[in-house]
C-alpha cells in the first residue's frame, strides 16, 4: 500500500491546530478501498487581544504557532531529507515526507502589506466595533439590492466590505499606505512562503466578488473609496502557492515543503468534507459559529434569499455554498468565559449536564439578534432578551445553558426549512460537523427540532476538508465526490433519532411567534 501525508493548519476563533492527514491506498490490485486518517500534532489557543479600545488577532503568535506545528510534524511525520532539491515547486508525494502543507482559517478579516511587503499593523477582530453601523450606512449609500445582487452574500456587520470602509471613514492611515490586502490565511502562506495570492473562497466572504463572474467589484471598492489595486485576482482552491521559504527551512530545520491554497475559509473546508453521497443534502457546520444550508451549483439570488438573509459562498470544485450563519456555540463559550472570569470553574461538560436537569422550555431567545454579537456579558443579555421579551428570567447556569441549547436547534428547524425552500430540495436527515457534534445534547436537540435523523461526524471536518483539498492538489484524489467517499469509508458516523416530537413541535410555535 502506498501513503501521502499532509499537514493542514486549522484556525478557528477559539482556537488552532495542526493536523497530519495520511492517505492510505490499497495494495496493487486495488483490493482495499482508499482511507484517511487523521492525528493533531499540535493545538494552540487563538485568544484575542484587546489593546488601545480596539479588538485585534495575535496574528504573529498564530505564525509562530504555526511553526511549531510544521517543526513538531516534520519531527514525527518527515525523514528531514530534503526532498524538495530537485524540485522547484513541482509536488512530490510519497510516504517518507511531508508532501504539502495548507491553511483554512475563520473568514473575513485580513491584513495590509506596505509598499515594502511589510504588514501594518495587527488585523482586526471581526468582532471590533469600528463597524457599529457600517452595514446601515452602505446599505442606504448603494442599496442592499445592489450590493446582494453584486456579491451573493449575506449581510453581517463584520464583512469584509464594512471594515474596509470603517478604515476609510477613519481616515485610516493603513489603508493609505497599503498597497496589497491579504485575507488571514493568505497572509500567513505569505510569512512561510514570500508569495501573494488570494484564495476563492476566502475572498467570496468579503462581500466584494462577483458570484458569477468571479472577479472584484472595481466599481464599488471606487465608490468606497478604497483603492481596487489593494486585491489581488482570485486564485482556486487546489492551487500550488509556492514553498517555504529559506528562511523559514533555516529557522525550523525542515525542507522545501510546497504551500497550497485550500478552502481557506474553514466553512469551505468543513463543507467539502461533508460525508454525503449522491442526493441533495444539507449541513450543519458547527463550531463557534453555525451554518446551516446545502450545496448548489449556481448562486440562489433572489430576493426572498434576500430577504432571509441568505448567502452563496465560494466552494471547493466550483460549487456554492448556499447557507445562513446562525450565532451558534459562541454564546455558550463566551457565557462560559464571562462565568469563569467571576470565579465558577465549570467544564463544558458540566454545564451541559446541569443543562440537562434544567426543565425544558421555561425560555427562548433568537440566537441570531445583533445584542449577541459582540463579546461580554451574554448571560446578562440574555436574561434581558427574556425579561424584555415578558418571559421567564432564568436564572442559573443550566436554566441558560438549555435556553442557549433550545433556542439552537429551534433557529436550526427554520433554517433547515428555508433552505429546502430555496434550493427547492427537501433532505431526509441532517449532517452535522465539526467540535460542537462533541456535544450531544445539541445533536440529539438538532434532531429533535427537524423532526428527522442527524447524521454527526466528522469532528475535524475543517481540517479534513483542508487535507482533500491538498489531495485533489497532489493527483491523489479525482474530486470532491471521491473525497467524500473515502471520508465515509474513514470515520465514524453518530445517528441521533428525533425524540419528544409533539414537545419540540410547540415549541417551534413559540419560536417563530417569538422571532417574527
Ligand atoms: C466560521 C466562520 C464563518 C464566518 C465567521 C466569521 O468559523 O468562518 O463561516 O462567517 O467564521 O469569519
Amino acid at each position: 500500500s502506498r501513503t501521502t501525508t499532509v499537514l493542514a493548519f486549522d484556525l478557528g476563533a477559539g482556537s488552532g491546530r495542526a493536523v497530519i492527514g495520511r492517505l492510505t491506498k490499497g495494495n496493487e490490485t486495488g483490493a482495499e478501498r482508499p482511507l484517511i486518517s487523521v492525528s493533531e500534532v499540535h493545538r494552540f489557543p487563538n485568544d484575542p487581544v484587546q489593546a488601545g479600545g480596539r479588538l485585534h488577532w495575535d496574528i504573529l503568535r498564530l505564525l509562530h504557532e504555526i511553526k511549531q506545528g510544521i517543526r513538531k510534524a516534520q519531527l514525527q511525520y518527515g525523514t528531514g531529507s530534503p526532498i524538495a532539491e530537485e524540485v522547484t515547486v513541482s509536488l512530490q508525494a510519497d510516504s517518507t515526507s511531508i508532501a504539502s502543507i495548507g491553511i483554512d482559517s475563520w473568514a473575513v478579516d485580513f491584513g495590509l502589506l506596505d509598499k515594502n511587503g511589510e504588514l501594518l499593523g495587527n488585523p482586526y477582530h471581526y468582532r471590533d466595533r469600528h463597524t457599529d453601523g457600517m452595514i446601515e450606512e452602505l446599505g442606504e449609500l448603494l442599496g442592499r439590492e445592489r450590493i446582494f445582487a453584486e456579491s451573493g452574500i449575506q449581510f453581517l456587520p463584520f464583512n469584509t466590505i464594512y471594515q474596509l470602509y470603517a478604515l476609510k471613514k477613519a481616515d485610516s492611515p493603513l489603508l493609505k499606505q497599503a498597497e496589497t490586502l491579504l485575507m488571514i490565511p493568505d497572509l500567513l502562506i505569505y510569512f512561510l512562503t514570500g508569495e501573494k495570492v488570494c484564495e476563492f473562497t476566502n475572498a467570496s466572504t468579503t462581500q466584494l466578488l462577483h458570484p458569477v463572474r468571479k472577479e472584484w467589484n472595481a466599481q464599488t471598492l471606487k465608490e468606497l473609496g478604497v483603492p481596487a489595486e489593494l486585491m489581488l485576482p482570485p486564485v482556486q482552491p487546489g492551487t500550488v502557492v509556492g514553498k517555504l521559504s529559506p528562511e523559514v527551512t533555516d529557522e525550523l530545520d525542515v525542507p522545501e515543503i510546497p504551500v497550497i491554497a485550500v478552502g481557506e475559509h474553514d466553512t469551505a473546508s468543513a463543507v467539502a468534507a461533508v460525508p454525503a453521497g449522491g442526493e441533495p443534502f444539507a449541513y450543519l457546520i458547527c463550531g463557534t459559529w453555525s451554518l446551516l444550508g446545502t450545496e448548489v451549483s449556481e448562486p440562489v439570488l433572489g430576493p426572498q434569499a434576500l430577504e432571509w438573509n441568505f448567502t452563496n459562498e465560494g466552494g471547493v470544485g466550483g460549487t456554492y455554498r448556499l447557507l445562513r450563519n446562525i450565532m451558534g456555540l459562541w454564546l455558550l463559550q463566551e457565557s462560559k468565559r464571562h462565568w469563569d472570569n467571576s470565579g465558577s470553574s465549570r467544564s463544558f461538560e458540566e454545564l451541559v449536564r446541569l443543562a440537562e436537569q434544567a426543565e425544558p422550555f421555561r425560555c427562548l431567545i433568537n440566537p441570531d439578534d445583533d445584542m449577541f454579537l459582540p463579546p461580554g456579558d451574554i448571560p446578562e443579555r440574555i436574561q434581558a432578551f427574556c425579561r424584555q421579551t415578558g418571559q421567564y428570567v432564568p436564572q442559573t447556569e443550566g436554566e441558560i445553558v438549555r435556553c442557549i441549547m433550545e433556542s439552537l436547534a429551534l433557529t436550526y428547524r427554520r433554517v433547515l426549512e428555508r433552505t429546502e425552500s430555496l434550493a427547492g430540495a427537501s433532505y431526509s436527515g441532517l449532517h452535522m460537523v465539526g467540535g460542537g457534534i462533541n456535544n450531544k445534547m445539541l445533536c440529539q436537540f438538532t434532531s429533535n427540532a427537524i423532526g428527522r435523523p442527524v447524521w454527526a461526524g466528522p469532528v475535524e471536518a475543517s481540517a479534513i476538508g483542508n487535507v482533500l483539498v491538498q489531495l485533489m492538489a497532489l493527483g491523489e484524489i479525482a474530486n470532491l465526490q471521491e473525497g467524500r467517499a473515502i471520508v465515509r469509508n474513514s470515520f465514524p458516523i453518530e445517528e441521533y433519532e428525533p425524540k419528544q416530537s409533539e414537545e419540540w413541535r410547540q415549541a417551534y410555535v413559540s419560536f417563530l411567534k417569538l422571532v417574527q
